[in-house]
């Protein structure tokens, strides 16, 4: 049985607000939103972090890539949205299985 959070969600186990998924991977709105729209885009496979990608995860990631402005545009964020992967502790990651944020809706501050 896996304390993970994120696989919980994956499984079913844990209710989440799913907005797409396919294969690979699964988005959500998150549940403590720092924007108008703030999503969160997981693999199905549990990774940690961008640190624990490995060669073999390449189309994995790729596909990641390419799947987040399909999101982005299916949930109108067409002025444009801000992608984030927090890597560590060091980073500010509180779930340690790989997500993306996807954050828009209104006006971001340049960073
Ligand atoms: P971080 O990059 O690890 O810091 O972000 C984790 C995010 O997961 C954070 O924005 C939380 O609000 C979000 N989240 C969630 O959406 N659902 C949950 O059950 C838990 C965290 I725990």
């Amino acid at each position: 049985m896996t304390d993970c959070i994120f696989c919980k969600i994956l499984d079913g186990g844990i209710p989440a607000d799913i907005v797409y998924e396919d294969g690979h991977c699964l988005a959500f709105r998150d549940i403590n939103p720092k924007a108008p729209v703030h999503l969160l885009v997981i693999p199905r496979k549990h990774i940690e972090s961008l640190d624990g990608l490995g060669a073999e995860d390449k189309e994995l990631i790729s596909h990641m890539m390419l799947t987040i402005p399909r999101i982005a545009k299916q949930q109108g964020l067409v002025e444009g949205y801000r992608t984030i992967a927090n890597t560590g502790k060091g980073g500010g990651q509180e779930v340690f299985h790989l997500h993306f944020h996807i954050l828009g809706g209104g006006e971001l501050h340049p960073m």
